[in-house]
């Protein structure tokens, strides 16, 4: 267990305003400051590093990879393995804000997901997260929460703005193509790109269904970012369409009935409003 105030530090409320919350809600992400103290980052931090390298299947080099896996380093549900990095998972701060930015009473969490752009490592192609998830309604978010600072060399996450309610685009998953494809429509539809730093302490937050993409790491350190998954408690699967969605729903949620509320053993609710 992590010292009581560092505890403290990972579940006291974060104060949102409502225009950050409008925001989000218009612009379908919001990048916000000091939200996680150095104190958590620092201590969570290098404990979801080495369970990233503990836990890592990727050993290929870069140039033998293909788009999606030059990408990053990918390992999910660590919540699941490592005590510590549960604590981290299930912290209230975050969970509230998520609660929050949707306008729901209550949030589960879908899984977590460490992504590491190594040194070298590519763009992170335009998609939207929601194609993977077999899920009934829009209100996901993710946190994207960055271990240390990302200038623009790391490949900071960019998106684009009010993207969450287009459409087209919605069936491609991560590839080149939906690196075309997805940023061209971006240009011709006129959504504003927000790509910029992060300093450490920022997270942002965004809907599934807003399309997203990063640079290239051209800098010479990993750049560590972990990201949390939640959804609003009243979830419902449904039947997975594609193989990416009969995917997850193995992974997380074997144990739920095809139209049942999502709260199997790997998505419980971590925050409820009082
Ligand atoms: O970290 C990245 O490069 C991509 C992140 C992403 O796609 C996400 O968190 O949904």
């Amino acid at each position: 267990m992590a010292p009581p105030a560092i505890q403290q530090a990972l579940d006291a409320p974060y104060s949102l305003a409502d225009e950050e919350i409008s925001r989000f809600r218009r612009d379908g992400f919001v990048k916000l400051k000091h939200v996680l103290p150095a104190s958590v980052l620092n201590y969570y931090g290098p404990t979801i590093t080495s369970e990233v390298y503990r836990l890592n299947t990727m050993h290929l080099p870069i140039e033998q990879r293909d788009t999606y896996n030059k990408a990053f380093l990918q390992v999910g549900n660590i919540w699941t393995k490592n005590e510590t990095v549960k604590e981290f998972c299930w912290g209230q701060r975050l969970a509230r804000m998520a609660a929050q930015l949707l306008g729901v009473g209550g949030v589960r969490m879908y899984h977590d997901q460490a992504l590491y752009k190594e040194p070298g490592g590519g763009v992170t192609p335009w998609h939207a997260d929601q194609y993977y998830w077999p899920l009934s309604n829009p209100n996901t978010v993710t946190a994207w929460i960055p271990l240390q600072a990302v200038p623009m060399e790391m490949g900071p996450l960019a998106f684009a703005k009010g993207s969450h309610k287009f459409e087209a685009g919605r069936e491609l998953g991560i590839s080149d193509e939906s690196e075309e494809r997805i940023g061209r429509s971006m240009k011709e539809q006129n959504y504003p790109l927000e790509d910029s730093p992060f300093d450490f302490g920022d997270v942002s937050f965004h809907y599934g269904w807003t399309f997203h993409r990063a640079g290239r790491n051209v800098s010479q350190a990993p750049r560590a970012v972990m990201t949390i998954i939640y959804m609003d408690e009243n979830m419902r699967l449904i039947e997975p369409n594609t193989v990416a969605r009969r995917n997850d729903r193995a992974s997380y949620m074997a144990d739920v009935e095809i139209g049942a509320v999502t709260d199997g053993k790997l998505t419980p609710l971590i925050f409820r409003e009082p």
